[in-house]
């Protein structure tokens, strides 16, 4: 039997990124985003390169039953999930709390913490009934620290942080490891869907010095994911060596 990986928000980055260096490790992959052309070309492109089967769900995370549905309708040759990615994602603006748009805090509250919440709940059943697997929640330095203007983010990846901790106590005694992974700056569509498709505020994020790119990133989930069984790593704070906190970057002139 194959192992199974399902990779939350693969479309793109962080996510792309995982669900290829997980294939790549020998995991089938089941990948997840709303973008269904993207879904397909990511698709292909691991199956290319690696070989691996690969299951795209098109699937928005914070349509609990469409989420629910999709892992119940699983077929046998995909359920068994071994490990799970709750990567999808995003910040949506950067403003001062009393300018803020309700839109943006709905969509990141609904995606951040309560897509993460029914993923987590629609497959962790399986682990339990297995007696196995892996959850590896994709938090960030914005769950551990507060920026200007990072309110609402910083809040949803602070949950995502409480909630990887209360995550691994329930399940620790069915033998189900929980990780966070918080990385700093990563380059990747992330600030592009912050600024509402501004390139010249995405691009200003990451001049002057060298961020993190996705397969960083990837390769940390892989060294979570590939630690012998006694061994869990409960949270990797990763950061580009140019950055020194959340509000903190070395730049270049
Ligand atoms: P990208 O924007 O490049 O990728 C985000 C992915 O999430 C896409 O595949 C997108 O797919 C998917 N996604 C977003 N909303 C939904 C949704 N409602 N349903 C399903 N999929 C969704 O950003 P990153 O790769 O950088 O972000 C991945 C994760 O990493 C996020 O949780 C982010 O908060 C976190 N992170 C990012 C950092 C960074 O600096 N880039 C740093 C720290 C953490 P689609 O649009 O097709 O639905
Ligand atoms: C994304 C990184 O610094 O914009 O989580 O919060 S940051």
């Amino acid at each position: 039997m194959a192992r199974i990986a399902c990779i939350t928000g693969a479309t793109a980055g962080i996510g792309k990124a995982t669900a290829l260096a997980l294939a790549k490790e020998g995991y089938d992959v089941i990948i997840t985003g709303r973008r269904s052309d993207k879904l397909q070309q990511v698709s292909g492109e691991i199956a290319l390169k690696t070989g691996r089967e690969v299951l795209p769900l098109t699937l928005d995370m914070r349509d609990q039953q469409a989420v629910e549905k999709a892992i119940t309708n699983l077929t046998a040759e995909w359920k068994d999930i071994e490990v799970l990615v709750n990567n999808a994602g995003l910040a949506a603006g950067l403003d001062f709390i009393n300018e803020g748009s309700i839109d943006d805090w709905e969509a990141m509250i609904d995606t951040n913490i309560k897509g993460l919440l029914y993923a987590t709940r629609a497959v962790s059943p399986i682990m339990v009934s297995r007696k196995r697997g892996h959850i590896i929640n994709i938090s960030s330095i914005a769950g551990k620290e507060v920026y200007e203007k990072g309110n609402v983010y910083c809040g949803t990846k602070h949950a995502v942080d409480a909630i990887t901790k209360g995550t691994r106590i329930d399940l620790v005694k069915h033998g189900i490891k929980v990780t966070s992974v918080s990385p700093g700056a990563v380059d990747t569509e992330f600030s592009n869907v912050r600024f509402k498709g501004d390139k010249e505020k995405a691009d200003a994020v990451y001049k002057g010095y060298t961020p993190l790119f996705a397969d960083d990133v990837a390769e940390a989930v892989l060294f979570a994911v590939t630690r012998p069984p006694h061994v869990n790593i409960n949270d990797l704070l990763i950061m580009s060596a140019a950055q020194a906190s959340a509000a903190y970057l070395h730049r270049e002139e």
